[in-house]
């Protein structure tokens, strides 16, 4: 090992924070860094083919992990990953971008150097990041320890990202390693407010003979999951967002699906709009995931946030997500309100119904223009697929992957019908299901697969991409075979942005896609045979894959291009769409 530097207190705290592996590419304004990151004993550099998807692999490991980093070199480099980092920004995702800069002394002297703009001015590239992340330290020799902690504090606690920027002389100067572990600010609740909100609920629902709760991501990202869970197990009915698919678990009998605004199914819209009080926890209602903001909550509401509980017009400050569920939790279950959990658990599902024969209409005040409301999305059971040698559709290709996932999985589904295709089917317990509906980033999830995978090697990845997102971060593909990380890769194989032809240009050739030979391109990119790649045209064919994965010993990298017709839309995503070309072509004037 070298001497202990500004380098090795940063990956010391790394680590500390559970981080082990950094992503991204050299240069060399990072490259003695690097030599550091080699012999780190408990961080591993996975280099990858561009810095987006760099980015996009530490915020997916950051997702399973609590915190993800990768590293770039000065302004070429770092501008290429800003596009990942304002989507870990978005989406509540705790990122460190750490970024190798010129030396101080090249900075002092002004001078046209590489990567720059060649105007003197080294401060560009770290004024854009301010925009994209919670926190920014400028290293020098004198604050860096300092500057080191507040940003990881600051991520950590924001879940939010942060950027670290590190001048080549700065990153090898000496410095001592962390002598106490970091101390993070402790998130405790006002014991007077919760005192105060406890009153509040028990007001909220004295007269109420039905309650139900809504949950979001946010749930996730303030760690608030187990104290949801244990609410949840008293026997409340609840729905989940699109995007916090991930905090619930979807095979409990009280799970009545997403709830996606007036695109719901019938089941999810009166558990969420007919009560009479709802908790809704964790919730930020995008366009993609609200139906286009057609949600429609009841008179009563408890909105638990980050840090503050409304209760009606009332707001409680300074209350932790999770113990705001603990004081909704002991009121409800003294109210005698909700069922108990083992008559409850024990109770059928209601039957999914077409959206034909929704017994329920949302509340008459509430309701848009007849013309704007799209029909209903009923929740779709993996045993409705087609035959099973039928030429596979949208319909059989999800229904077909549904039916094999299992506990453990993570699930992660591109913007594309992938998403959508996928937001009607219940998942098994224990499967965690990531997505990205706020950024909505195209390409995002083939690298976001390998960073999750590298974050927990126990668990089976599957990625759902379509060939237009494919074709933007493909590269991370040899990055998985070189590492050897075995997954599922699912494309969607529909000759184009088969999204976007919902939404305007159904056939507009700028909807097309340059045509690829899937399995050739994998083939290209393996040049040490660890992928099997099958061109799936059954749905059969699909289940064959998923099957041969496992006779493989789940050793492998399982590539299925799906080939389906290229103007076949889910059902759910036909809805949005109508929405959304609505929406763009509204005008205010
Ligand atoms: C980085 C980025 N560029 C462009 C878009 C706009 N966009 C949204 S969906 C989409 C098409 C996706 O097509 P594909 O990945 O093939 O999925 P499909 O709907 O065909 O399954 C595009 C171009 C975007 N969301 N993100
Ligand atoms: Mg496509």
């Amino acid at each position: 090992m070298g001497e202990a530097n500004v380098t090795t207190y940063l990956l010391d705290r790394l680590s500390e924070a559970g981080v082990d592996r950094l992503f991204g590419v050299p240069g060399d304004f990072t490259l003695a860094m690097l030599d550091d990151v080699e012999e780190h004993p408990s961080i591993e550099w996975v280099g990858c083919a561009n810095e987006l998807g760099a980015g996009y692999a530490a915020d997916g490991y950051a997702r399973i992990r609590g915190l993800g980093a990768v590293c770039t070199t000065f302004g070429v480099g770092e501008l290429s990953a800003i596009n990942a980092i304002a989507g870990a920004y978005a989406e509540h995702v705790p990122v460190i971008h750490v970024v190798g800069a010129p030396a101080t002394t090249t900075q002092a002297a002004g001078r046209a150097t590489h990567h720059t703009l060649g105007d003197g001015d080294f401060g560009h590239f770290a004024r854009m990041t301010a925009e994209v992340t919670h926190a920014q330290g400028l290293l020098t020799v004198e604050n860096a320890a300092a500057e080191i902690d507040r940003v990881i504090r600051e991520t950590l606690t924001e879940r939010r990202p942060g950027y670290l920027l590190i001048p080549a002389d700065v990153a090898k100067a000496p410095l001592p390693a962390p002598d106490a572990p970091l101390a993070l600010d402790a998130e405790a609740s006002d014991p007077a407010s919760l005192a105060a909100l406890h009153g509040a609920v028990e007001a909220a629902i004295a007269d109420a003979s039905s309650v139900s709760l809504l949950a979001g991501i946010l749930v996730h990202r303030m760690g608030a999951e187990a104290a949801l869970h244990e609410l949840l197990a008293l026997g409340v009915p609840h729905a989940v967002s699109l995007w916090g698919r991930r905090v619930v678990d979807e095979s409990s009998a009280h799970y009545v699906g997403p709830y996606i605004g007036a695109v719901s199914s019938p089941e999810a819209l009166a558990a969420v709009e007919d009560v009479d009080v709802l908790i809704v926890v964790g919730e930020q209602f995008t366009d993609l995931t609200s139906g286009f903001f057609s949600q429609h909550l009841p008179e009563t509401t408890i909105e638990i946030g980050p840090r503050s509980v409304r209760v009606g017009d009332e707001v409680f400050g300074s209350v932790a997500m999770a113990d705001a569920l603990a004081v909704v939790g002991e009121v409800l279950e003294a109210s005698g309100l909700v069922g108990g959990a083992a008559d409850a658990a024990d109770a059928p599902l209601a039957p999914v119904t077409d959206g034909a024969e929704a017994a329920v209409t949302p509340n008459a005040e509430a309701t848009p223009e007849p013309d704007a409301l799209p029909p209903p999305v009923a929740e779709v059971t993996a045993e409705a697929a087609g035959a099973a040698d039928d030429p596979l559709d949208q319909a059989g290709l999800w229904d077909a992957v549904a039916a094999r996932l299992r506990e453990g999985d993570v699930v992660i589904a591109d913007q594309g019908t992938s998403f959508y295709g996928m937001g009607t089917h219940r998942m098994p317990h224990g499967v965690t299901f990531i997505g990205q509906p706020l950024w909505a980033a195209i390409g995002y999830t083939l690298p976001a697969l390998l960073g999750a995978a590298l974050a927990d090697r126990s668990r089976r990845p599957i990625v759902l991409i379509g060939d237009g997102a494919a074709q933007l971060t493909i590269a991370e593909l040899g990055t998985l075979i070189r590492d050897r990380v075995p997954a599922v890769v699912v494309v969607v194989n529909n000759l184009g942005y088969t999204v976007e032809r919902a939404i305007h240009g159904l056939t507009a050739a700028y909807n097309d896609i340059a045509p690829w030979n899937w399995t050739a391109v994998v083939k290209a990119f393996d040049p040490t045979g660890f992928t099997r790649s099958v061109s799936a045209r059954t749905a059969a064919d699909v289940t064959g894959a998923f099957e041969q994965y496992d006779r493989l010993g789940g050793q492998r990298l399982m590539f299925i291009e799906a080939v389906v017709p290229p103007l076949d839309v889910p059902p759910l995503l036909a809805a949005l769409a109508g929405q959304a070309s609505r929406a763009n072509a509204r005008r205010d004037d």
